[in-house]
């Protein structure tokens, strides 16, 4: 074995290990010796994908398919990494890259033509869904590109804004995160799951109506649920990164979970300024068991002066109300 193959094999033991610092030391020792060696700058771009540093894994992906343009795994982190970024044209850059390199790869053909569908480019989400149906006639391709479809004939004649934001759900394990998302959205965005800093991406788009005196917004949420991190100390900044509002969860029958949700506000301040947050607190069907009442959600509330209210995700009680105060927080920066 080449000494530069044992390097990379060292990092891609540390990369196991989560010494991401470590795994990126020895993939550049292996790069100062082969400077052409394209797996080596795709592992060290996960390594800085997963520290957060998404520009700099974005430069290594660049290298990577600069070095061979045919390597479809790099591309695929490259479209990852634009994602995060919220480069939606650059990702889209990348999806015709692999779809240039597999044309006979249905998922290929679908997954583009779900990132279309959800930028709201409905004409080439179905030229995309009729190349994944050429390839097999039973696609899921056929169901979407029934959706695609209905949007050309309404939508698009009216004049509308469209406008995409980011918003994270924060709060400690167990609160209800998950399930306040589910009982909010039908509308899955493809069940977009970065693996490297354990997100889930889910998408609901709504629609605000002006009566003709502007413009209607069409609002699409992508809303970012932490998978796998369930302290504030331990989010990855990546999660933060990009977001526009935020909701702060807590479940009124552990009263340690408001106490936190100060720090989850702080830990949000740290990395992506002072967003709109509506406050949260969770499961309120179950108030026999309540640990802590109104007044205690106010004042909590009140220090940052965050909307709040009482939701329950079993009832569906005030859970519209909660997305929808955080649409209106976000448009006001808009106008
Ligand atoms: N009674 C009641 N139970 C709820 C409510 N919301 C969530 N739960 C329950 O609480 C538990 C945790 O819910 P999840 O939605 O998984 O909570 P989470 O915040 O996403 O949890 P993590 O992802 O582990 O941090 C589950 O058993 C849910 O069924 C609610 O409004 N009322
Ligand atoms: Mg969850």
């Amino acid at each position: 074995m080449e000494e530069y193959e044992a390097l990379y094999n060292k990092g891609l033991e540390m990369l196991k290990l989560k010494k991401y610092d470590d795994a990126i030391l020895y993939f550049n020792k292996a790069l100062e010796l082969n400077k052409r060696y394209k797996e080596a700058y795709e592992k060290k771009g996960d390594a800085l994908l997963t520290l957060g540093r998404t520009d700099e894994a974005l430069n290594c992906f660049t290298v990577a398919t600069n070095l061979d343009p045919d390597y479809v795994e790099a591309w695929e982190k490259k479209e990852a990494a634009h994602l995060l970024r919220g480069d939606y044209d650059d990702a889209i850059k990348c999806l015709d890259n692999i779809t240039r390199i597999k044309p006979d790869d249905e998922r290929a053909w679908l997954d583009k033509g779900s990132l279309m569908l959800n930028l709201h480019r409905f004409r080439s989400a179905v030229e995309c869904f009729d190349k994944a149906i050429g390839i097999n006639p039973n696609s899921e391709g056929v169901v979407k590109k029934e959706e695609a479809l209905k949007h050309i004939g309404g939508v698009t004649k009216r004049e509308v804004t469209r406008l995409i934001k980011k918003i994270c759900i924060l709060g400690d394990g167990a609160v209800g995160k998950t399930s306040l998302i589910r009982r909010y959205v039908h509308d899955v965005f493809d069940d977009k799951y970065l693996s490297t800093i354990g997100a889930k991406i889910t998408k609901k788009v709504i629609t605000l109506k002006y009566h003709g005196a502007k413009p209607d917004v069409v609002l699409t949420f992508m809303i970012w649920d932490i998978a796998g991190q369930k302290d504030y100390n331990n989010v990855h900044p990546t999660y933060y990164q990009g977001a526009e509002g935020a909701l702060v969860v807590c479940d009124i029958t552990r009263k340690e979970t408001l106490e936190s949700m100060s720090q989850w506000v702080e830990s949000l301040y740290a990395v992506a300024n002072k967003v709109p947050i509506v406050f949260l607190a969770n499961k309120s069907d179950l108030k026999m068991q309540a640990a802590f009442n109104e007044n205690d959600m106010k004042n909590t509330a009140a220090r940052f002066k965050i909307p709040s209210f009482f939701t329950s995700a079993k009832t569906g009680q005030n859970v519209e109300e909660a997305f929808s105060t955080i649409g209106r927080e976000l448009l006001k920066g808009e106008e």
